[in-house]
């Protein structure tokens, strides 16, 4: 028997804010690329994550969750998470269950809006139902009725992205609609982001988690200092192997002075605790001991100013 043709593409991962598609894209690596926290709107730039393995090569596309956007910051996002699906060889559309308190499901307005935009695409779709682990098996049944009417094309995946149920099966789903090609990226490239803009990511990661109301929204990272002259180069990255140190200087922009109170906190007790988890996730990331320093300024309404969106990494595509 002949051994399987190598398949090849990117898959774009689309769908509403919070579904899950960054845990899913760093389930697929088995690495934190992507910042994942329990608010909406997390996600504001594409992620590349190359997955090689011996008959196969994807390389996923993380996007923004698709929202109706207040002002030029959310509007930036969506159009990066739409105009993706127009970019890639297939869409890994997901979804997590919604149902009624009368055991009904429907699909809300923006993810309907989603599954025109992917259909009018005429590429082929994968629907993921993720976090299942939330709810009861008898309640799937229904979800998957519902979406197999709206996308009578697209294979349907029951998953959990951070409990690993379902992903080997989705990853065949995907390799099936793929086509046949070598490489198309190097086998051990994960990412295409650098080092550092991790780091700033992981950074405003741990503002979104510690910090409530609007400040998250409100919220940009921009390295200042990255020094690695004290790194030991090609240490393992393995636990306990620790290489050398790096020393990174960090400011957090937020948009109001009352903002800055609240992510520097009484006796600047809030920033300390920012700064402590952020530092634990990026030694992981570098495999090096980090001294982290941070700075908060304010940046009057930034996410308005197409200017300053630029000079944070939110451009367009
Ligand atoms: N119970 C459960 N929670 C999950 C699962 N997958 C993701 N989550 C949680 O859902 C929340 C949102 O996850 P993200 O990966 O940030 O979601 P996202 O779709 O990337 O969100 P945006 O970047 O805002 O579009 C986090 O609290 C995750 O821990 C799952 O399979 N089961
Ligand atoms: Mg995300």
């Amino acid at each position: 028997m002949n051994a399987p043709e190598h398949r090849s593409g990117i898959v774009a991962l689309v769908g509403r804010p919070n579904v899950g598609k960054s845990t899913l894209l760093n389930r697929f690596i088995g690495e934190k690329l992507a910042i994942v926290s329990p608010k909406p709107q997390t996600t504001r730039n594409r992620i590349l994550g190359v997955l090689s393995e011996p008959d196969f090569q994807i390389a996923f596309l993380d996007t923004p969750g698709v929202h109706r956007p207040k002002g030029p910051l959310h509007q930036f996002m969506v159009e990066t998470a739409l105009s993706a699906i127009d970019e890639v060889d297939a869409v890994l559309f997901v979804i997590e269950p919604a149902i009624k308190s009368d055991n009904t499901v429907e699909i809300g307005e923006v993810t309907a809006q989603i599954v025109e935009r992917v259909k009018s695409a005429r590429k082929p779709v994968i629907l993921a139902i993720n976090k299942i682990d939330l709810i009861p098996k008898p309640l799937l049944l229904p979800i998957i009725d519902t979406y197999r009417r709206a996308l009578p094309d697209a294979e349907i995946f029951p998953i959990s992205a951070s409990k690993g149920d379902g992903i080997e099966q989705l990853l065949q789903g995907l390799c099936a609609v793929l086509p046949p090609g070598p490489a198309l990226f190097p086998e051990d490239m994960l990412t295409d982001q650098a080092e550092r803009a991790i780091v700033a990511e992981l950074i405003r990661e741990q503002v979104l988690r510690h910090c409530r109301d609007e400040v998250p929204y409100s919220t940009a990272v921009a390295i200042d200092h990255f020094d690695e002259s004290e790194r030991e180069p090609n240490a393992p990255v393995q636990p306990g192997k620790i290489g050398g140190l790096v020393r990174i200087a960090a400011t957090i922009f937020v948009e109001r002075d009352s903002q800055k109170a609240i992510v520097i906190g009484k006796g600047a007790r809030m920033l300390k605790l920012i700064g402590a988890a952020a530092r634990r996730e990026i030694e992981r990331l570098l495999g090096a001991h980090v001294y982290l320093s941070l700075l908060v300024k304010v940046e009057r309404r930034w996410s308005e100013r197409p200017d300053i969106l630029k000079r944070f990494g939110y451009r367009d595509h």
